[in-house]
């Protein structure tokens, strides 16, 4: 044989042999795929290749072994497959919920796909036990019995003769007394009544007891003391217990003076208490008459200048309503400060002190009732300036000029840490412009190293 046709020949077969192989191998590989894809390389179960695609309310027609997508699905992070039959020319990644376009030859990240299209009767991801479309596990909440028919409206004349909280407006160091009507007779076991002063974190408890009957109407009545100087407000709620729970809930009652609300919800009543209403001070500008009026002033208080933050000066609140300093003006002739305290509310007949700091040692042993600031420009010259107490509007409440030339105290200009008082026990922001009608303090308060009454009322500066 010609050395050069030999080796053609031998070049021919190799080629063909290695052709030959070429196909034997990928039979081989495809035989393998086949057979592993029919079920020998895994058991049936869910290895979460369907990964967040999965519809967990779809299943398997057992009739025509075809898909069913739960379309009614509210799991809203899981909505339901396509059903147009589109999704194979869009498949996302990993999804095999149908049948896969490449008709199961597929090689690479889908290749599990393939055994999911085939394996019989098995909804992907749904395991065997579970029922499909199963309601859910949640029982519907039975409804609440009706809430009772209760009522408090501070302002009604309930029972006969009084108001439902009476007084509606108590006097300082008295008794509030609250009182809460039930319709029909007989319907309650107990009740309490939670309420707490302005600063307080925590309610007082305190129970209702029967108090009478008017036809078909019971009244039940509560007690809780007043401060002896009160400087803030009330705020309280009430919880009635049912006497038959079947056919009523527990009612707590919230509101306002003249309405009454019941709820379910004890957060929601004590979220919104009663509390009494109040309001601004009457004023009667420079010289009239008004509701809060300047008692007394430590203008000269101990040390030399600045004698911030030792100064001071105390109201009287003639109103006969609790009054709401909040937002109001108080300062000298010089500068004024807008007071920012929602609970700074003044009960009839107390004295309450501004002073520049809440600590009671520079205020010589007791704690004011508002702060005007160490640091405000507001300072008493020790011998003639103004105490001014304003409306929101700049409207005056009251002010007094006072000045050595003008008949008030000069001992006071003269020595550290005497106040001067307003010498009389009905105050008038009239009579308090009078210089003759104040007086130099003589007697200690507190640490005994200032002298005066503060937030209390006139000694009339007898020594
Ligand atoms: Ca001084
Ligand atoms: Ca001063
Ligand atoms: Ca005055
Ligand atoms: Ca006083």
């Amino acid at each position: 044989m010609d050395p050069l046709r030999s080796l053609r020949a031998d070049t021919r077969g190799a080629t063909r042999y290695t052709f030959f192989m070429d196909v034997s191998l990928r039979r081989i590989a495809l035989a393998l795929l086949v057979s592993f894809a029919a079920g020998c390389g895994f058991p049936e179960g869910d290895y979460g290749f369907n990964g967040g695609n999965a519809d967990k309310d779809a299943a398997v027609d057992p009739s025509t072994d075809t898909f069913v997508p739960d379309n009614a699905t509210d799991d809203t992070s899981n909505p339901p497959d396509d059903v147009t039959g589109d999704e194979a020319a869009v498949e996302e990644p990993g999804s095999d919920a149908e049948p896969d376009s490449d008709g199961g030859t597929e090689v690479g990240p889908d290749a599990p796909d393939v055994g999911q299209d085939t394996l019989p009767d098995v909804p992907p991801d749904v395991p065997k036990d579970v029922p499909v479309d199963v309601p859910p596990d949640v029982a519907p909440e039975a409804p609440l019995p009706p809430l009772l028919n209760v009522w408090h409206i501070p302002t009604n004349p309930e029972p006969p003769t009084i108001t439902m909280r009476n007084p509606r407006f108590p006097a300082a160091g008295g008794n509030v007394n609250i009182y809460f009507g039930i319709q029909p007779i007989g319907q309650t076991t107990g009740a309490n009544l939670y309420w707490w002063w302005s600063g307080e974190t925590a309610p007082h408890v305190v129970a209702f007891a029967w108090d009478s009957n008017n036809g078909n109407n019971e009244y039940w009545k509560a007690v809780f003391p007043m401060p002896a100087r009160p400087v803030g407000t009330f705020r309280y709620y009430i919880e009635v217990t049912p006497k038959f729970p079947a056919t009523n809930s527990t009612t707590w009652l919230y509101g306002t003076d003249s309405a009454t609300n019941t709820t379910y919800s004890k957060t929601t009543a004590s979220g919104s208490p009663y509390k009494p209403d109040v309001r601004l001070p009457t004023a009667g500008g420079d010289g009239g008459v008004s509701e809060i009026v300047i008692t007394e002033a430590m203008v000269n208080a101990r040390g030399g200048t600045p004698e911030t933050p030792k100064e001071w000066f105390e109201v009287f609140c003639g109103a006969p309503v609790p009054v709401t300093l909040d937002g109001c003006k108080v300062g000298d002739a010089a500068a004024v400060h807008t007071i920012a305290d929602p609970e700074l509310i003044l009960w009839p007949g107390i004295y309450a002190v501004f002073g520049n700091t809440m600590d009671q040692a520079n205020m010589d042993g007791f704690l004011p009732d508002y702060a005007y600031g160490s640091t405000s420009s507001i300072q008493f010259a020790n011998t003639g300036d103004t105490i001014r107490v304003l409306l929101p509007s700049d409207t005056l409440i009251d002010q007094v000029v006072f000045s050595s030339a003008t008949g008030f105290p000069t001992a006071v200009f003269g020595t550290d840490a005497h106040s001067m008082q307003h010498k009389t026990l009905t105050p008038s922001a009239v009579d308090n412009d009078t210089g003759t009608n104040w007086c130099q303090s003589l007697k200690a308060y507190g640490l005994g190293t200032s002298y005066g009454t503060p937030q209390a009322k006139s000694d009339l500066c007898a020594p």
